[in-house]
């Protein structure tokens, strides 16, 4: 069995895992968002493939879902001692040499695709994990006003912020007015994503962020097409109205979708998605469909417990998603 998988950080790492552990046998690929990436100190830094990457690979920080286990930040206290920032985003000691060596290794010429693999040598994920693109994607949010600047935005169309500055500095709480993945229309899908999603029996989406974790990964020309080609599954990361992880809803605000089961699988459209999970606590979309919402018609909707407590939660979430997938592909 080959299965793909589009991936964000936390959400994704969590759920695949419970993949592994619900189908030991398959050749899985995950697609990994880097429009969330940023360059810091000069490293290059990719929270979402590293969240996979060490969560996978048994070294990630379990509470938190990105960074290292067993982690100490002296690096980032001698920087803050100099007087060198951003203070707002924490890199810790041992995540640190990891984006030493990727930086390197892009110094030395080398694609992020030949990085990540040969950051990935060493922590044996399970999976072949692949950037989405080897273009550089920067997801920006345009806000009107910052709070710890005494004056709004002097641009009427707002300022143009970088995604982590809006997610970690601010908690997204200063409303976005847009959200883009910029460079992203220009970029070109890594050598292996369009064989990857082409080859696999089924594509699964994770209970990850549609805007700014899938919706990055979609706009790499090319890939939502190859996609929409395949049975496409996904998990919902919405329960009951809100996000499981995360600030989610700030930005489906950002794109007016309402934050619900139901209005994600409809952004996503029955062009996209064959098949949506949902938790039993919005059975409200299973009816939806079931009542032939138009927003939701072809997709077929389950519901199931879908908070990812361990490891046995999550392998139960993904094995309802291959046998949904595997009965929509027959
Ligand atoms: N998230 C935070 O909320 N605060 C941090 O200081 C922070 C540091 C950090 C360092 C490395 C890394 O790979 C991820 C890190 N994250 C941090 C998480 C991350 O920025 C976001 O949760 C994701 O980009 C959203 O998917």
């Amino acid at each position: 069995m080959r299965i793909t998988v589009l991936a964000g950080g936390i959400g994704a790492a969590r759920f695949l895992r419970g993949l592994l552990a619900a189908a030991p046998h398959a050749s899985i690929t995950v697609i990994g968002n880097t429009a969330d990436d940023i360059t810091l100190f000069g490293l290059r830094v990719c929270p979402d493939l590293d969240s996979v990457m060490y969560t996978l690979g048994g070294g990630g920080n379990e509470e938190r879902g990105w960074g290292r286990a067993d982690e100490t930040a002296r690096i980032a206290a001698e920087l803050a001692a100099y007087g060198a920032g951003p203070s707002w985003f924490t890199l810790g000691d041992l995540d640190f040499a990891t984006h030493i060596r990727r930086t390197q290794l892009l110094s030395e010429g080398k694609r992020l695709s030949e990085v990540t693999r040969a950051l990935c040598a060493r922590w044996q994920p399970g999976v072949t994990l692949l950037p989405m693109s080897d273009d550089k994607i920067e997801t920006q949010v345009k806000i009107k006003s910052h709070p710890e600047r005494t004056v709004a935005s002097s641009d009427p169309e707002g300022e143009l912020i970088h995604f982590q500055e809006w997610w970690v500095r601010l908690h997204a709480s200063v409303p976005a007015e847009s959200i883009t993945p910029v460079g992203a229309d220009a970029a070109a899908p890594a050598p292996g994503v369009l064989e990857a999603i082409s080859g696999a029996d089924f594509v699964l989406f994770p209970p990850s962020n549609p805007v700014v974790s899938i919706g990055p990964i979609l706009a790499v020309p090319g890939i939502r097409a190859a996609v929409a080609a395949k049975t496409v599954v996904g998990v919902s990361g919405i329960i009951g109205g809100a996000p499981v992880r995360g600030m989610a809803d700030a930005c489906l605000a950002a794109i007016g979708v309402e934050t619900s089961a139901a209005a994600v699988a409809a952004h996503y459209g029955p062009a996209l998605l064959n098949g949506w999970l949902v938790d039993e606590q919005d059975k409200a979309a299973l009816e939806k469909a079931q009542a032939g919402d138009p927003a939701l018609a072809g997709i077929a909707v389950r519901a199931l417990p879908l908070y990812m407590r361990d490891i046995p939660s999550s392998a139960a979430i993904a094995q309802a998603a291959i046998d949904l997938a595997k009965e929509l592909a027959s």
